[in-house]
């Protein structure tokens, strides 16, 4: 779904590149500021990116917050308030994950004039505290090794009742055989 987001932003990019050079002359708004700004560095991930826009924007309005991790982070839709578009987090995807690194928070809004504008912020994390390993995630690999080794019994069971096939086969193989011998010798007598 996100890459399908992340596509289908940069397909309308691409769109929007080709349609606004023939309407530039009608105003509409752009970005004029955003927390954190663009290019800056910040101790800490924010629990949200706010994106301030020259005039009012509507929806519909995306906001894909990528991390260092290269995995999106964005909590649903944002919320949109006049020339304002704020973005939360979504919690749940930053579990295990080392926030520091550089951010991207790419957008596609609405203009009043009823054009789509869009573009991307950057901002980096730096100095901030990477989470520990997730504590149930050790516990689970010493669990997962007895069942996989529980596995290999089984395997090699599929091994031993194979072997009662095969001398069953070797052993019918072997009465032919001799069968075939001794028919062999009678018709030689
Ligand atoms: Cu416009």
């Amino acid at each position: 779904m996100n890459l399908l987001r992340t596509l289908a932003l940069a397909v309308l990019a691409a769109l929007a590149s080709l349609v606004l050079p023939l309407t530039a002359a009608q105003a509409h708004s752009g970005l004029t500021g955003a927390v954190p700004s663009e290019g800056t560095t910040v101790d800490s991930l924010p629990d949200e990116v706010t994106l301030s826009f020259s005039e009012e924007v509507r929806a519909p309005a995306f906001v894909v917050i990528t991390g260092p991790d290269r995995s999106t982070h964005e909590a649903g839709d944002p919320t949109l308030d006049g020339a304002t578009v704020t973005q939360t987090f979504d919690a749940a995807t930053l579990e295990g994950v080392d926030p520091n690194g550089r951010w991207t928070v790419a957008y596609r809004v609405v203009s009043a004039d009823g054009h789509t504008v869009s573009g991307q912020t950057t901002f980096t994390v730096e100095g901030a505290e990477v989470p520990e390993p997730t504590p149930t995630s050790p516990p689970r690999t010493p669990a997962e090794t007895p069942a996989t080794s529980d596995t290999d019994p089984v395997a090699s069971d599929d091994g031993h009742s194979g072997a009662p096939y095969l001398i069953a086969a070797v052993l019918a193989l072997l009465l032919v055989t001799v069968a075939a011998t001794s028919r062999t010798k009678d018709k030689d007598k």
